[in-house]
């Protein structure tokens, strides 16, 4: 019995034969000879097959402000002004007024995603947004020793 020419398994089918391969090998274009699978193959299937999820396509990944999608994973980030919660998906107003004064020369105000600063009486805050300056005072003096 010559198998059908098969190499491993042959399978009767009405009025024909076809040829099939054990476990691990794959059949020839020639129909009858086995041979085995590269292991290139078998490493290579779980390669091919992997296809990332865009977590933040639904519900923006359960990020509050944005949302970076990653090959396996995504991860949040926030806006300039905010920091990230311990749970990843938050985010919490940076109060910036906790570090150096917020870089304010006399008062820092902290705001929701922001801060300001101000100045205290007879100051002027400067165009830098940070520094006070003294307030000119005009005294109108009609002599040098009457003014009002
Ligand atoms: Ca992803
Ligand atoms: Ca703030």
């Amino acid at each position: 019995m010559d198998n059908g020419g098969c190499e491993h398994t042959c399978m009767n089918t009405e009025g024909n034969f076809s040829c099939s391969c054990n476990s691990g090998y794959e059949l020839d274009s020639n129909g009858f000879n086995c041979s085995g699978k590269s292991l290139f193959t078998l490493i290579d299937v779980p390669i091919l097959f992997f296809t990332d999820v865009n977590e933040c396509l639904i519900g923006n990944g359960g990020c509050e402000h944005n949302c970076t999608n990653t090959a396996g994973n995504f991860s949040c980030s926030c806006d300039i002004g905010y920091s990230l919660d311990n749970n990843l998906l938050n985010c919490s107003d940076v109060d910036e007024c906790n570090t150096d004064n917020g870089g304010c020369e006399h008062t820092c105000t902290n705001t929701v995603g922001n801060f300001s600063c101000s100045c205290n009486p007879g100051y002027l805050l400067e165009e830098n947004s940070f520094n006070c300056s003294g307030q000119y005072l005009f005294i109108h003096c009609s002599s040098l020793y009457f003014c009002m």
